[in-house]
């Protein structure tokens, strides 16, 4: 019997659960607070910033310090040791179209210790170094297309797909479950290679006390520290350790890789965008509330609930601003702004309110002053634009007809923006 739609069925509702927009929350545009945010072209000492120079010497460090502090937590650097191991690499596959390589990253230098696995389907035949898409996955490599030689993950799995996984551990059951979300033969055949990890191989996405994932590498010696990292940020750390690796790949151009993710991995592919500009291009997909929304709006999602329902993906820090969203030094259009002057794209979809579409517009609204200071475009639209209109500047945004979920509507105003901003045969 094939099981695939049963499966399916229960992956929506699955996710619909986490998704829930639940009622006591505010849907009301009436009823936003009334705010000031942030000017990302004033200094905290209150100077203007009047040149490229001062935002790239002064600002921008300061902004980049106030999130690293307030919100995301301090994240460490490269590890010492680590290593690349190839641990499969076939030509030509899945109808000839496709190379595929997993590669294991080795953080502590062994295959032991804690590591993750990249998934990098290229085109066949490609002629040099090929653009990539980065992005992490939801419940494994071997979900995102039904290719019998993904290497299931060894790391835990949310056990909330009736039939996908066994003691949280992946299973066949899930081969191929995602791949509405990953249209892997029209990014490949426009030029591009995919590159994906599954973000339980970083760090599984539980309130565990800091033990596991690449959290073994640095053992708590004394309390957690307010500022040190949660997950959103390890998992952006594990994005920077995957573009280590890529920098060592000839056969992937390391200049032109766009960093995308949907939902919690949204927010993750904002944050590891602004913290290593290696990124030569940023895409959030339906982040909402602590990645492209304005928190000051708190509209659906709050910084109160967020922080309640998922304690481990902030800072200690963080939970300072619960229903105080004023207090807070910064505000998530200068999360956008720290991507300058590199693109960055925006998504929303009209019935996740829970995401607040019109906060994640906003916020890439209130970034142009600092592309402005670039003399660049940043957001064309000044305001929301109609649905299925994507508007591309140097900042790119779409509201899109339906739910939380990435489409093939979404793919294709990324590969469009990706094409505007990453032309190939220039250096
Ligand atoms: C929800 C959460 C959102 C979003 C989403 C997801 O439960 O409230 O912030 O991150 O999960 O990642 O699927």
């Amino acid at each position: 019997m094939n099981s695939t739609p049963w499966l399916a069925a229960s992956l929506f509702v699955s996710m619909s659960t986490l998704i829930a927009q639940p009622k006591s929350f505010n849907y009301d545009e009436g009823k936003v607070p009334k705010f000031t945010l942030p000017d990302p072209l004033v200094m905290a000492n209150g100077a203007p910033v009047k040149t490229v120079k001062d935002w790239e010497t002064h600002r921008r460090p300061e902004i980049l310090e106030l999130f690293k502090k307030e919100m995301y937590g301090r994240a460490p650097g490269k590890p010492a040791k680590q290593s690349y191991f190839v641990l499969t690499h076939h030509k030509n596959v899945l109808g000839g179209k496709i190379d595929r390589k997993q590669v294991e990253v080795r953080f502590a230098g062994t295959g032991k210790g804690p590591r993750m696995t990249i998934l990098i389907y290229l085109p066949a035949r490609a002629k040099g170094p090929v653009p990539t898409f980065l992005t992490l996955n939801f419940r494994g490599n071997h979900t995102i297309y039904p290719d019998p030689a993904i290497r299931l993950t060894h790391s835990w799995v949310r056990g909330k797909v009736k039939g996908e996984t066994k003691d949280n551990r992946a299973t066949e059951n899930g081969r191929g479950l995602a791949k509405s979300r990953w249209p892997v033969e029209t990014i490949l055949a426009r030029g591009y290679a995919l590159a994906t990890i599954y973000y339980g191989d970083i760090d599984p996405d539980f309130d565990d006390g800091w033990e596991n994932g690449v959290h073994a590498l640095y053992p708590q010696t004394q309390k957690r520290k307010p500022d040190e990292w949660g997950s959103i940020a390890t998992w952006a750390w594990g994005l920077s350790r995957a573009m280590d690796y890529l920098e060592t790949d000839r056969e992937i151009d390391h200049k032109r890789v766009a960093v995308m993710g949907h939902s919690r991995l949204g927010k993750t592919s904002l944050w590891a965008g602004a913290a290593d500009p290696r990124f030569a291009l940023v895409i959030s997909n339906d982040s909402g509330c602590g990645g492209a929304a304005l928190s000051r709006r708190a509209f659906g999602e709050t910084v109160q609930r967020i922080n309640t329902s998922f304690p481990h993906w902030f800072c200690g820090n963080f939970v300072k601003y619960n229903a105080n969203e004023n207090a807070c030094p910064i505000d998530q259009h200068q999360l956008i702004a720290l991507m300058a002057p590199r693109p960055v794209y925006i998504a929303s979809a009209v019935d996740d309110r829970w995401a607040d579409p019109k906060g994640e517009f906003l916020a890439g609204l209130h970034a142009n002053p600092v592309y402005q200071l670039y003399g660049l475009p940043g957001l064309p639209a000044k305001k929301q634009p109609p649905l299925d209109t994507p508007s591309m500047g140097t900042i790119g945004y779409h509201i899109r007809t339906g739910r939380h979920d990435v489409t093939k509507f979404d793919w294709a105003a990324y590969l469009k923006f990706a094409d505007k901003h990453l032309p190939r045969g220039k250096k």
